[in-house]
């Protein structure tokens, strides 16, 4: 949407003129073959970040975690997932329909789970129950708020999984801002889980492009069934090479969408009727209501809309805003103006 604040996500962004000068000069080849050089690149490079054996290059973070958890669990199984996570929510009942696993969903604080919450809900060896095959985790938490899962959780519940036999997915599509937000390194996140995937196309700016990693068999499996989902893709190189690019130079600037997501909520605060705690903004995702302004989060949008700003509404009267690449610190100032002109 052109001249517009687009605050909806960090999804939205388009592709520099440097990252697409990458693009048009990347050398290709049919990626299915294997012989694509971009996209093998690719794959070392984030294999090497995460500290994994192996990546695999994926069209998009729904594919990345649903390959992720076809590839860990048998039809029947049951993923223990927090009840606002996007493979619950937002990926259109993928798991049921394409794995045939069920979700036993918990309860989180801002998307966050307790090792001993995962305990409980794990089944005991007993033919009346599913059987307990995966645990998913999500860092940073979409719907939480961009919320960081401190580590020493993940190694708790690493250490639980291990114990249980279980396998443990990390849905790192914004894990870049954990480690930009917090300085621990993407490998020291990505150790404690069996798989992370990755994604390019949100805060590093990339069109397209996400990445499942593991160890070198987990990814083998994963392949088998990119193919079968149809995500085997031919000289993809031309996408794979925004993606180094964003790596090599969209990682560190996350701090500026930290920084003007800050700013965003200390200046909501401000804002009668509007409900929001700053602390909580950890990275580049503000969750606010608009209930005591005696407004719709739809009501809010619509206005925002007239004033030149995109939002999204999250629910009846909750609004997500999302800063990124495409949005300055500038923006954040007149998106400000715009909000205090509808609160008003
Ligand atoms: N999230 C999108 C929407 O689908 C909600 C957004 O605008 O934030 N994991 C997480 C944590 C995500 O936030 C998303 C995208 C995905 C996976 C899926 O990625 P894509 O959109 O590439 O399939």
């Amino acid at each position: 949407m052109k001249n517009f604040i687009d605050l909806r996500s960090d999804t939205v962004t388009k592709p520099t003129p440097a990252m697409r000068k990458a693009m048009a000069e990347a050398e290709v080849g049919d990626d299915v073959f294997g012989e694509d050089p971009t996209v093998n690149a690719l794959q070392e490079k984030v294999a090497r970040i995460l500290g994994k054996e192996a990546a695999i290059f994926v069209p998009s973070g729904t594919m990345a975690n649903q390959l992720a958890i076809k590839s860990h669990t048998q039809p029947g199984d049951e993923v223990i997932i927090e009840g606002t996570s996007h493979p619950y929510n937002f990926e259109g009942g993928a798991s049921a329909a394409l794995s045939g696993v069920q979700f036993y969903c918990l309860k989180g604080v801002r998307g966050i789970l307790e090792a001993s919450q995962i305990e409980e809900a794990i089944r005991p060896d007993d033919h009346h129950f599913p059987i307990t095959k995966l645990i998913c985790l999500e860092n940073t938490h979409n719907r939480g708020g961009g919320a960081i899962y401190p580590i020493e959780k993940i190694v708790k519940i690493h250490r639980l999984a291990k114990s249980k036999g279980l396998s443990l997915h990390m849905d790192g599509a914004r894990l870049w801002n954990a480690s930009v937000a917090t300085g621990i390194k993407p490998a020291e996140y990505a150790q404690w889980a069996d798989s992370v995937s990755v994604c390019l196309s949100k805060g590093l700016g990339a069109p397209i492009g996400s990445m499942v990693t593991g160890s070198k068999i987990f990814i083998d499996r994963v392949h088998r069934f990119r193919k079968m989902f149809g995500g085997g893709m031919r000289q993809v190189g031309v996408i794979a090479a925004a993606g180094i690019y964003a790596l090599d130079h969209h990682i560190e600037r996350l701090k500026e969408d930290h920084q003007n997501a800050k700013r965003l909520a200390l200046g909501l605060k401000e804002f009668k009727g509007v409900s929001i705690n700053p602390e909580h903004v950890e990275t580049n995702i503000i969750i606010f209501s608009t209930a005591d302004a005696g407004m719709t989060a739809a009501q809010v949008t619509e206005a925002m809309k007239k004033e030149g700003v995109l939002i999204h509404a999250f629910g009846k009267t909750q609004i997500r805003l999302v800063t990124h690449l495409d949005v300055s610190s500038e923006d954040i100032e007149k998106a400000l103006k715009a909000f205090k002109k509808v609160f008003r």
